[in-house]
């Protein structure tokens, strides 16, 4: 690397350099896990800080007001969900030196109603010449009679390391004996080997852990142990094919890595959750004999912008799922504006129809519903542009109820400018049963992608769509109908692009009702406290 030649004035040299490492680090981990990447000496983290004034942040008209999100800088993956002491913590990669992806800690924030956070001290950060001194990758955290313990990757070579925290998890001490899973099973090429899920059964502990082999398919290797620290290998717990698709209509594959598998019991069956490399699909099977048997197949969002989904079983009984919310802007906008990356909002997971997964969000977000407008009965024709009159904005929630008809397409338009120039469809195809948003004129800018995003989703002969949106500046979350997600980016160059409309293709459609809330943020300053 000519990390040596790096001006440390110059952010634009500065990124560079740790764009190539980043790059050298990702193709390490589709090596195996067992790459030992050249030094970063020089290019260390400190000598990499970005630092972007509290003020730009809470004046960025992009950043969201009712996600979560780190105060500033770089976020990936939800780790290690985990109700304790009648409250949700969350965990999540996170870069504090700046908006890119290195060096990864996890951050750490506190909420009693999955709605509103605070933000706690760091968890992990990497330890110089320890298994993680490269970064803390994903992981999970579980309750050891008592003891918060958290299981997570050290890389590099990928290795599974645990901490555990004597003082209600505001700091964490690095188990001595760390690696505690040094290796893949001995005589596997693996494609790598992290992001461990631990539970508990039968008064042993278990362990899946994403992996794959190159040229056959993802798979999760399964793990037992007593106390954490010991673990033997038992057998794959489950796996995949390369070349395998979801289903007829679906073009997703299920790839050749399995990243952060999520494994938890679900009404009588059981959910395996993975995360691709390119999607997030689900499994709902059955679990006997420490084998899982998938069932019915899916995406867990039809969108480009959702990953590494985590989820935890709270006092309820319910079990909520998180995703990273990725960027849809150049990694020079990112950095630009100091922060990257966003938390999902919390999705209540049941067993729904036909043994397929049920996602709604977690009832606890209508907290932040604030002022209602109500329409009912709205013939849409097609081939008119119009905007309802009342209703603006870049932070709501929108239920909407179709009667699609017999036309081709219908939908709602959102972040549109008056004059149209403007705007993002969200899309039901009735023609070809798809879900989309369609981005190609969300915005003026040419630095941010506007590719359509979604997927298949029919409805049933006389069953209608119904749509819950939750708009938050550059976030878009779609429920349709309780069972299909898409979650999308769009960054629109006009601050008047704040418009809703209603529109239909081919026919005429009806909307039978469209509720919409301005929603309140859940911090003064869009969470920079
Ligand atoms: N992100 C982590 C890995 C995981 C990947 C690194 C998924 O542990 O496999 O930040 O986004």
């Amino acid at each position: 690397m000519e990390v040596t030649k790096v001006d440390k004035g110059s952010k634009a040299v500065r990124q560079a350099a740790s764009r190539r490492d980043f790059l050298a680090l990702s193709t390490a981990a589709l090596l195996g896990g067992r790459t030992t990447l050249p030094s970063m000496a020089g290019v260390r983290a400190e000598q990499m800080k970005d630092e972007t004034p509290r003020r730009d942040l809470a004046a960025d008209p992009q950043r969201p007001r009712y996600h979560l999100m780190p105060p500033a800088n770089w976020m990936n993956d939800p780790n290690g969900p985990i109700f304790w002491k009648g409250q949700y913590h969350m965990f999540y990669q996170h870069n504090p030196n700046g908006a890119f992806p290195e060096n990864m800690h996890w951050g750490h924030a506190v909420s009693p109603d999955l709605v509103h956070w605070k933000h706690l001290p760091i968890a992990l950060a990497p330890t110089p010449g320890g298994p993680d001194k490269d970064g803390c990758w994903s992981g999970c955290a579980v309750d050891d009679r008592g003891v918060p313990t958290i299981v997570y990757t050290g890389v590099f070579p990928q290795v599974q390391c645990i901490a555990r925290s004597d003082d209600g998890m505001m700091t964490w001490r690095k188990h001595p004996g760390n690696p505690v899973i040094a290796a893949p099973p001995q005589g596997m090429e693996t494609t790598g080997f992290r992001d461990p899920c631990v539970w508990r059964e039968a008064g042993e502990w278990f362990l899946a852990i994403g992996s794959g082999i190159k040229g056959q398919g993802g798979m999760v290797l399964l793990y037992r142990s007593k106390d954490l620290i010991h673990w033997d290998y038992l057998h794959l717990l489950c796996k995949g094919r390369k070349d395998e698709l979801l289903s007829g209509k679906d073009s997703v594959s299920t790839g050749e890595m399995w990243e952060c598998p999520d494994f938890f019991p679900l009404a009588d069956k059981h959910a395996l959750i993975v995360s691709t490399q390119g999607a997030v699909i689900y499994s709902v099977g059955a679990y006997a004999n420490r084998y899982f048997r998938p069932g019915a197949q899916g995406r867990a969002d039809l969108g480009g912008c959702y990953y590494a989904a985590r989820s935890v079983a709270d006092e309820k009984g319910r079990r909520i799922l998180w995703g990273w919310i990725r960027e849809g802007r150049s990694d020079a906008a990112q950095r630009a504006a100091g922060w990257a990356g966003v938390m999902s909002l919390p999705r209540v997971l049941t067993l729904g129809h036909n043994g397929a997964l049920g996602m709604a969000p977690a009832p606890e977000i209508e907290a932040l519903r604030g002022k209602h407008q109500r329409f009912e009965s709205l013939p849409i024709v097609p081939g008119s542009f119009s905007l309802l009159k009342s209703v603006r904005g870049d932070s709501l929630e929108i239920q909407a109820e179709f009667q699609p008809g017999a036309c081709e397409a219908a939908g709602l338009t959102v972040r549109s400018a008056p004059d149209g120039k403007e705007q993002t469809s969200i899309t039901y195809s009735r023609t070809s049963g798809q879900l989309l948003v369609e981005r190609e004129r969300s915005s003026l800018s040419l630095d941010v992608d506007r590719t359509s995003q979604g997927g298949p989703f029919t409805l049933a002969e006389d069953e209608t769509l119904k749509l819950r949106v939750f708009l938050d500046a550059s976030v878009i979350e779609i429920f349709a109908n309780d069972r299909a997600c898409l979650t999308s980016r769009v960054y629109p160059s006009r601050s008047g692009s704040l418009g809703l409309g209603l529109f239909a293709r081919g026919d005429k459609a009806l909307l039978k009702a469209l509720d919409v809330w301005e929603m309140r943020p859940i911090s003064p300053d869009r969470l920079t406290t």
